[in-house]
């Protein structure tokens, strides 16, 4: 059966801007910046902990238009069939931001995205920005004002929540806010894991140890964090989006379930009978990207939360070719192969996962 669904991008960046005034008026991570010693390099965009020390083509990545010019997103979709993308700020988002200034960056940015999606109708939508180092009052203010925004559809977050990660009961108000409002959380890595475990030599390796291992390990470990602590059997209609199909999350959830069933601390604590499954929690409050590269770990993903959970994304602007700029991405490519490949013979789930899915659960067009 053909499925005649857009094809939808939930995973998708934009840095507003906003945003890139602010990056450039930066002197520490985040920040972009043209390097004196390496002027042929052009612009470059600091924003993982470890780029700042490297030296060279480690130092930052190359930043262009691709990153925060919304003509630049709508010919990236055009060129990859892309009817629609839900676009969110990219990391670091507003972590580092001052207290006493986010709650007003993000109003900023959130009407900067509002604006952008305006200016393309049907076919941007959003996920909104929140002032998470302004503390919990100002995040579920912001979170309650992008209702009167047509755009949004939910918000991104990174994994440090209010600076003490998912499991924080801080966060209560802010779970509590965006489950009443019907908002989905996109959870997305940023941190990594402490460079110490990349070793002497990990600088040799360019960004793969922090991005193919430290993202996916980062996303596990807040998501598991906060099922641990509960925070879906007190938020039981908590929906989130987890960023690069859940991290490494399905793969372990088996292996997570079962030392929960084993630890005498959380049987003597009486936290094991009555708690929700992690299974239970994948199949009803996980929603997961399609952004893993590969079929192995796309049907480790369905197998998790279903075929009817799973929507495709790109993770652009990040992953360009390195060589030809013209050419279609290798990356989005790859994502795409792998999404055909799983649902060989299956075109409505094929078409759900690339855009029939999003269209529902995000109420597009
Ligand atoms: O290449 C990278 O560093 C990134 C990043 O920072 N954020 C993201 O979403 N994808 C890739």
């Amino acid at each position: 059966m053909i499925n005649m669904a857009p094809v939808v991008d939930v995973h998708t960046h934009i840095y507003p801007p906003a945003y890139v005034s602010l990056l450039r008026s930066r002197n520490a991570v985040p920040y972009m910046r043209t390097f004196a010693d390496n002027p042929s390099a052009g612009e470059r965009l600091v924003i993982l902990p470890s780029e700042d020390a490297a030296t060279s083509t480690a130092r930052g990545r190359p930043i262009g238009p691709e990153y925060y010019e919304e003509e630049e997103k709508i010919k990236f979709m055009d060129k990859h069939h892309i009817d629609i993308s839900v676009i969110s700020l990219a990391n670091p988002w507003l972590d580092w931001c001052d207290a006493s200034e986010a709650a007003h960056v993000a109003t900023q940015i959130n009407d900067d995205v509002e604006q952008v999606c305006s200016r393309h109708p049907g076919r941007l939508y959003a996920f909104g920005t929140l002032p998470l180092s302004a503390g919990a009052d100002a995040v579920v203010a912001e979170i309650k004002r992008l209702t009167t925004l047509s755009h949004f559809r939910g918000v991104i977050i990174g994994t440090s929540g209010l600076g003490n990660g998912l499991d924080d009961p801080a966060l209560e108000p802010i779970w509590s806010a965006l489950q009443s409002t019907k908002q989905l959380v996109f959870l997305h890595p940023h941190y990594g894991l402490p460079a110490s475990v990349y070793g002497d030599r990990a600088a040799d390796y360019g960004h793969v140890l922090p991005l193919a291992l430290g993202f996916p390990l980062e996303t596990t470990i807040a998501i598991t964090r906060a099922i641990l602590s509960g925070v879906f059997d007190r938020f039981s209609d908590l929906q989130m989006l987890l960023a690069h199909s859940g991290g490494t999350l399905p793969f372990l959830a088996g292996r997570i379930e079962s030392c929960i069933a084993h630890d005498n601390h959380l049987k003597q604590a009486n936290k094991i009978s009555g708690r929700r499954s992690i299974w239970d929690i994948l199949s009803t409050n996980i929603y997961l990207d399609a952004v893993v590269y590969g079929e192995a770990g796309l049907k480790a993903a369905v197998l998790a939360s279903g075929k009817d959970r799973l929507m495709f994304g790109t993770d652009h602007p990040f992953f360009p070719p390195l060589d030809d700029g013209e050419a279609e991405w290798v990356s989005v490519k790859t994502n795409e192969r792998a999404v055909s490949g799983v649902f060989d013979g299956d075109g409505q789930a094929r078409g759900d996962v690339m855009g029939g899915n999003a269209v529902r659960v995000l109420r597009l067009g």
